[in-house]
């Protein structure tokens, strides 16, 4: 059988039919491009039986990240918005971050044996630079809930036409292609990612299992004992990073040794 050229793999029957999942992905939208996934999921209108809807753009023209910023997006990368429906409550969202996180640390670890690391609340990173970032959007203005799950991961890309558009110079971007040295099959690494997910769903909905969320999660995260400022308008404060609590919240050490609790939509910035 001839097999696709990773680049050109984002089919929609081969991930059908490919996919084992029970219900991520029943519904698969992919686009050759679009404005933004994520806006495009989040205008399909509330309604149960969208739970799990996938969209997938192959190039997104004005991919968006947190607070308002920019996801460079060019072909080549996953940009994938998962619809969920969620039946539990939206003040644990924090928890679809990380199990958003860890489905793709996993699958990434699956596909290319690359150990991802985690940094609170959405980034994922390989040797120190970004190379995923998950975004959450949630819809609770209707009686049926919506949260749009985004996953922007840089792929099958060369680091330079992200990094050379990228204003933060702290911030490095990377690429599997870079740190795997060869591209990926984006079908086989969705399958991967959604597989991982629903795993870690079903675990935290039926037994309510957010111990092993938080205890995985802080197993792939480098952050604890680095240095971290918190913005809160034009404040900040600075601290200490020392646990993550069973919550989902970051726990910060202040120069007075008093502990700070740092909630996921806090603007963060480690040192
Ligand atoms: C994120 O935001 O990390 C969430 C990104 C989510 C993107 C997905 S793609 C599918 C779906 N559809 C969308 O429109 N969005 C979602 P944040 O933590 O705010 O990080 C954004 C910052 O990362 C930017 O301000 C840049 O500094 C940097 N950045 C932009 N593009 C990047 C890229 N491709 N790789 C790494 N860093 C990037």
């Amino acid at each position: 059988m001839k097999k696709p050229k990773p680049n050109e793999s984002i089919s929609k029957t081969r991930l059908s039919k490919l996919l084992r999942t029970k219900k991520l992905g029943k519904t698969i939208y992919v686009f050759d491009e679009l404005d933004s996934t994520q806006d495009y999921a989040s205008s399909l209108p509330n309604n149960e039986s969208l739970h799990g809807t996938i969209v997938i753009a192959r190039k997104q023209n004005m991919g968006k990240g947190r607070i308002g910023r920019t996801w460079i997006s060019p072909e080549g990368g996953l940009w994938m918005s998962i619809i969920i429906i969620p039946d539990f409550s939206i003040s644990d969202i924090i928890f679809t971050q990380f199990i958003g996180s860890l489905a793709v640390a996993d699958a990434v670890f699956e596909n290319t044996k690359i150990n991802c690391k985690l940094m609170w609340p959405n980034d994922i990173l390989i040797n120190g630079k970004k190379v995923c970032g998950i975004l959450t959007d949630v819809n609770a203005e209707n009686e049926i809930k919506k949260i749009v799950m985004g996953i922007g991961l840089n792929a099958n890309i060369e680091s330079p036409s992200i990094n050379n558009y990228l204003t933060d110079d702290n911030l490095k971007a990377t690429t599997l292609r870079e740190e795997y040295g060869k591209d990926i099959d984006l079908v086989i690494l969705i399958n991967s990612i959604l597989e991982r997910m629903e795993y870690y769903y079903d675990s935290f909905l039926s037994c309510g299992n957010t111990l092993e969320i938080v205890d995985r999660w802080k197993e792939k995260s480098e952050m604890f004992g680095k240095k971290a400022i918190v913005y809160d308008g034009n404040q900040h404060v600075m601290g200490e990073i020392i646990d993550l609590d069973q919550n989902g919240a970051m726990l910060m050490k202040l120069s007075d040794t008093s502990i700070r609790k740092i909630m996921y939509y806090n603007n963060v910035s480690l040192h």
